[in-house]
């Protein structure tokens, strides 16, 4: 198992260089996760040591909460418009820049404000980056309402791609379905292996009760891994 010490180095390397990448002026969507924290606390450093004007909008409670702590002022998506960048965590990120989020049960609004930006960035430790999505389990946000039966519509859409798991309801210690930002469960899908992402998301967006799922395709236009020496690689 990697040591947490450097995990943590690492996700401060990617976090610092994701900050650099921030300009005066811009409008800036803030992710969600512990990678996504340590750049909040870089970003808020520069923004009082600069006197930066940016305009922020986050993509949970959890982290404008955590900005708003900082002295940043964080305006609900609609107020912006349209955001220049977003930075994000992931779950995990293949070569080809697809992504698995949703770990921290907040990829319906992750997933619309970095497509509400013109560039998503990812900063990551190594331990995200595969060859193949699907190790970590495929969050999917679905409506309370009748979850059981979504969880049989997913079930039979896996069975028709050669994939078979039984979707598991996320649970708080107490037993209680955990609830979103939005207030839906999220149903854990342990596939081991996605061959055919783009197909499994279309299949995932036409069931009714699924609100949203934790596959990023074509929206990540840069991963930052960061290394415990400091430095990143770009991917
Ligand atoms: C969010 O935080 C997610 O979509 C992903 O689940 C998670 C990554 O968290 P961490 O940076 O803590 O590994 O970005």
């Amino acid at each position: 198992m990697t040591d947490p010490t450097t995990i943590d180095l690492s996700k401060d390397a990617a976090a610092r260089a994701a900050v650099a990448l921030v300009e005066n002026g811009m409008k800036l969507g803030l992710g969600t996760g512990s990678t996504a924290k340590v750049f909040v606390d870089r970003l808020a450093e520069r923004v009082h040591a600069e006197g930066m004007d940016l305009r922020l909008a986050s993509t949970s409670k959890a982290t404008a909460d955590q900005a708003r702590s900082l002295g940043l002022v964080v305006e609900e998506l609609d107020e912006l418009g349209w955001l220049d960048l977003t930075i994000d965590g992931a779950d995990e990120v293949d070569p080809d820049l697809s992504l698995i989020k949703g770990g921290g049960a907040a990829h319906l609004r992750e997933k619309i404000v970095a497509t509400a930006s013109d560039r998503m960035v990812v900063i990551a430790d190594q331990g995200k980056v595969v060859d193949r999505l699907g190790k970590f389990k495929l969050p999917v946000e679905v409506i309370p309402f009748g979850w059981e039966s979504t969880r049989t519509h997913i079930q039979r859409a896996l069975a028709e791609l050669n994939m078979a798991d039984r979707p598991v309801i996320r649970r708080e210690r107490d037993g209680q379905p955990i609830r979103t930002d939005e207030n839906n469960y999220i149903l854990d899908l342990a596939l081991e292996e996605i061959h055919d992402a783009p197909a499994l998301a279309s299949a995932l967006s036409a069931i009714a009760g699924v609100v949203e799922h934790g596959l990023f395709l074509n929206i990540c236009n840069l991963a930052i891994i960061g290394r415990p020496d400091g430095s990143v690689v770009e991917l």
